[in-house]
């Protein structure tokens, strides 16, 4: 019985000799920084596009996400503070996110050159209300790139927006305050005899029912 502590610290030191190196090896994962708040991929802050000679600006961004941004706009969710921006090319990007909810949102780019960002993606992720930081190099071509949350819904309910690089090559579609969706959210009246019925009767019961609050109030408010 007197071994049984020592074989139970035995079992922990070696739980922890197999588990650690593998921590640690995610953690300091070429392209990806990971903790308890969250989670950074494909930073870039020295890496120039192979079309660009130096970095022509350098532009601090402070994005934040959240709940109490889409009341700006009709039907949405969530959205981020603001749905667009502008940059120079071959500009380097600051960017620090802040999560002002307390669930799940990311900062994802698309359509970036994959030998730099793998997946064409870069991508910040916050578990909950907080901020991360990270910088990116985007390439000289006049374009737009797709910025969204990929949560389940979050970008249908408004967490979607565009970075232009010179201007861009157009507007996305569904941008909130931006742009129209592709194919809007149609809700037709069903016109059927029992709506117009309905209908009929609510219009009638809205012109009678001030007369006969008023004769009540009258019949009520004579002298005895
Ligand atoms: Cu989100």
């Amino acid at each position: 019985m007197k071994k049984l502590p020592l074989i139970v610290v035995l079992a922990i030191a070696m739980q922890a000799l197999t588990y650690w190196p593998a921590a640690l090896a995610d953690m300091s994962h070429h392209h990806m920084l990971m903790d308890e708040r969250g989670m950074v991929m494909n930073a870039n802050s020295d890496k120039l596009p192979q079309d660009c000679q130096a970095i022509s600006e350098t532009v601090d961004l402070t994005i934040h996400a959240g709940q109490k941004h889409a009341l700006a706009f009709n039907g949405k969710m969530f959205a981020f503070d603001q749905q667009q921006w502008d940059v120079k090319p071959c500009a380097k990007i600051n960017i620090t996110f802040i999560n002002d909810d307390h669930i799940r949102h990311q900062l994802m780019i698309h359509g970036l050159p994959g030998y730099l960002y793998p997946d064409g993606m870069f991508h910040l992720e916050l578990y909950g209300a907080g901020e991360l930081k990270a910088s990116l190099i985007v390439p000289s071509q006049k374009k737009t790139y797709l910025v969204h949350c990929e949560l389940p819904q979050h970008m249908e309910k408004g967490m979607k927006a565009q970075l232009k690089v010179a201007g861009g090559d157009g507007d996305l579609p569904s941008i909130p305050g931006i742009s129209a969706p592709i194919k809007a959210d149609h809700y037709a009246i069903d016109w059927q005899q029992s709506t117009l019925f309905i209908l009929l009767v609510c219009i009638i019961a809205g012109l009678l029912l001030p007369f006969i609050a008023v004769t009540l109030i009258k019949s009520k408010s004579k002298p005895l």
